[in-house]
C-alpha cells in the first residue's frame, strides 16, 4: 500500500501524470492580440463592425470557423472560394505580426514550467488549433521543448471536438488521463473534457464554470505543484476504486 502523499509525476507509477499538453495561443504567447488586429483589418474591408469582445469568442476556434463568426456578426453569406480567399489574406496579415515574434514573448513563467516537467520526466506535446504552430514555436525559440506537436495541420475537427488533444496524446502512447491539458479558452477547456482529460485553465476567470482547476499564469510554480498532486490523487483514488 502507498504511504505517505502521491510522489509528483514518478513515471514508474502509471497513476502519475506522464504528459502535459499546451495549447499555445493564451497559454505559451499572447497571439489574440494579433489575431485581432489581422481580423479587424478584414472587418474594415468587409465593413463588419468587430471589437475586442466578438475577438474573445475566435479563441481557440480555427481559422474558418473564425471567419464564419466574423461573417455572421455582418450577417454576410460568401461563397467558399472567398471565404477561402479572405482567410488566406488574414493569415498573410496575422504572419507580419508573428515573424516579429522573439522568445520575450512568452508568457511569464511557462518556458521555466516547461522545463522543470521535462527535468521530472513528463513528456510534453502542444495541442493547438493554429497552422502557424511550429512558426510560432520557432520564433519563441522553444520548439526543442516539444516531444509532440499536435495543431491545425495534422488534425481536422476544431476545438471544442477533442481529436487535437486525442492527437497529442496518441503521439506519445499516452491515454487521456495520463495527461494534464493547459487552456485558455471555453471551446479548449471543453475539448479537453470531451476527450477524458484533466484540465487546468489559465489566466481566464471566466473559466471557472467549466473546470475546477484554475491558474493566473505559470509563475507560482508551488501552486500549480498542488493541483497537479491533486488531480493525480484523484486519479489513484479512481484508479484503486476500479
Ligand atoms: P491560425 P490555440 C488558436 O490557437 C487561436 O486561439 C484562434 O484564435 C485561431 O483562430 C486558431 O488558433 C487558428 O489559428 O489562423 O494560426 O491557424 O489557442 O488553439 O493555440
Ligand atoms: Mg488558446
Amino acid at each position: 500500500m502507498r504511504r505517505g502523499p502521491p510522489r509528483l509525476f514518478n513515471k514508474k507509477e502509471p497513476e502519475m501524470t506522464q504528459c502535459c499538453i499546451f495549447d499555445l495561443d493564451g497559454v505559451i504567447v499572447d497571439t489574440a492580440k494579433y489575431h485581432f488586429l489581422a481580423w479587424k483589418e478584414i472587418a474594415g474591408e468587409l465593413e463588419i463592425t468587430f471589437t475586442e469582445k466578438d475577438n474573445e469568442r475566435l479563441k481557440g476556434v480555427s481559422r474558418m470557423a473564425s471567419l464564419d463568426i466574423l461573417l455572421s456578426l455582418g450577417s454576410l453569406d460568401l461563397s467558399e472560394e472567398r471565404k477561402s480567399e479572405i482567410a488566406e489574406r488574414k493569415n498573410k496579415i496575422y504572419l507580419e505580426y508573428i515573424m516579429k515574434l522573439k522568445p520575450e514573448d512568452l508568457l511569464p513563467g511557462v518556458e521555466r514550467f516547461i522545463i522543470s516537467l521535462k527535468e521530472k520526466g513528463v513528456s510534453i506535446a502542444l495541442g493547438s488549433a493554429s497552422k502557424n504552430a511550429v512558426t510560432i514555436l520557432r520564433q519563441l525559440e522553444i520548439e526543442s521543448l516539444f516531444d509532440a506537436i499536435a495543431d491545425g495541420n495534422n488534425v481536422n475537427k476544431a476545438k471544442p471536438d477533442p481529436e487535437v488533444f486525442l492527437k497529442a496524446a496518441s503521439m506519445l502512447n499516452k491515454n487521456s488521463n495520463d495527461c494534464i491539458v493547459f487552456e485558455d479558452a471555453i471551446a479548449g477547456i471543453e475539448a479537453a473534457k470531451a476527450g477524458g482529460f484533466n484540465c487546468i485553465g489559465v489566466g481566464n476567470p471566466e473559466l471557472k464554470d467549466k473546470t475546477e482547476y484554475i491558474i493566473n499564469g505559470f509563475d507560482d510554480i508551488s501552486k500549480l505543484e498542488k493541483i497537479i498532486e491533486r488531480i493525480d490523487t484523484e486519479n489513484i483514488k479512481e484508479k484503486t476504486q476500479c
